[in-house]
C-alpha cells in the first residue's frame, strides 16, 4: 500500500478526540474556567488513547449559528494554546475559515479539518501556504438546509466525484497529494441509506490512496437506528459503528467517547497486523 501521509503508516487506526470550545460546553463563567476545563478534557481524551484532538468552535455544525471570525479566533486560540504548552499531542482545528487556519496553526495546531472542503474564498491559498494535512469533508448543500431531501444519483460515486474535484483544486493550489485526508461527511446533506451505503462501500473511497477519515459518533444516523433519539444512548452504536468503517479501510476516526473506540479499534488493528 503506498500510504504516504503521516497517518496510517503503521496500520493502526488513529482517533481524533473532538473537543467543543462552545460557550456553552465549557463556560460556567469566565473564560479562565471554559479554557481550563477545555484543557482538562483534551488530556483525558489524551490519556484514554487519542492521537488527535480536534478544536471546534462549532461554527460548522450542522444548524449552527454562524459564528464571527473574530469570535471563533477568541474561543479556539486559547484552548489551543493551552493544549501545546502542556502537551506534545496533535492538534486539529474544526473550521471552514482561513483566518481561523492561520491563527490555529500559528498558535500550535497540526491539522486542519474543514467540513466544506476548503470551498471557502482563501482557505485553499492558506493551506498551501501552511503545509499541513487537511482533511477535505463532503458535504451536500449547507448545514442549514442540507438535510432537507438530500438527492444522489449514486451517493458513493458523486462523493468520489466531489472528492477527485476537490483533490485536483488542493493539488493546483500547492497543497500536497500526500497532505490530502478524505472524509465522506456522514450526515452532512445525506438520508438514513445514503449514511448506510457510504459505510457498506466506504472501501471503493480507497481508490484515491489517501487515508479516510470518517465521523460517526453519536450521530443521528445511530439514533435512527436504535429508534432511540438520546444522543448519550448512542455509545455501543459508536462503537460498533466505528469497527465496521475500520474494517471498510477508515483510518481515522472523530469520536467523543475515545476510551472505549480507542479499545475496539486495538481489536481490528491487531487482525490488520496479522
Ligand atoms: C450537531 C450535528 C453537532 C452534527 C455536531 C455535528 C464531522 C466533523 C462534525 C465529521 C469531520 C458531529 C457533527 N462532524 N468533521 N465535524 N467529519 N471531519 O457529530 O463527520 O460532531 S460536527
Amino acid at each position: 500500500m503506498s500510504q504516504i501521509s503521516p497517518f496510517s503508516q503503521t496500520g493502526k487506526s488513529v482517533v481524533m478526540g473532538i473537543l467543543n470550545t462552545t460557550p456553552d460546553s465549557f463556560s460556567d463563567g469566565g473564560q479562565f474556567v471554559s479554557v481550563e476545563s477545555a484543557l482538562a478534557q483534551a488530556l483525558k481524551m489524551q490519556r484514554e488513547g487519542a492521537d488527535i484532538i480536534d478544536v471546534g468552535g462549532e461554527s460548522t455544525r450542522p444548524g449552527a449559528k454562524n459564528v464571527s471570525t473574530v469570535d471563533e479566533i477568541e474561543r479556539v486560540i486559547p484552548v489551543i494554546m493551552a493544549i501545546r504548552k502542556q502537551s506534545d499531542v496533535l492538534i486539529s482545528i474544526d473550521t471552514s475559515k482561513p483566518e481561523v487556519m492561520n491563527e490555529a496553526v500559528k498558535a500550535g495546531a497540526n491539522i486542519i479539518n474543514d467540513v466544506n472542503a476548503l470551498r471557502a474564498q482563501g482557505a485553499l491559498d492558506v493551506c498551501a501556504q501552511l503545509a499541513v494535512p487537511v482533511c477535505i469533508m463532503h458535504m451536500q448543500g449547507e448545514p442549514r438546509t442540507m438535510q432537507d431531501k438530500p438527492v444522489y444519483d449514486d451517493v458513493v460515486d458523486d462523493i468520489k466525484q466531489f472528492f477527485e474535484q476537490r483533490i485536483e483544486a488542493c493539488i493546483n493550489a500547492g497543497i500536497k497529494r500526500q497532505n490530502i485526508i478524505l472524509d465522506p461527511g456522514f450526515g452532512f446533506g445525506k438520508t438514513l441509506e445514503h449514511n448506510l451505503q457510504l459505510l457498506k462501500r466506504l472501501g471503493e473511497f480507497q481508490v484515491f490512496e489517501l487515508p479516510v477519515l470518517v465521523g460517526l459518533s453519536r450521530k443521528s444516523m445511530l439514533g435512527k437506528i436504535l429508534h432511540d433519539s438520546a444522543a448519550d444512548n448512542r455509545l455501543y452504536a459508536s462503537v460498533a459503528a466505528a469497527v465496521l468503517a475500520a474494517v471498510n479501510g477508515a483510518s481515522l476516526f472523530r469520536v467523543h467517547d475515545v476510551k472505549a473506540t480507542v479499545d475496539a479499534l486495538k481489536v481490528c488493528d491487531a487482525l490488520n497486523g496479522m
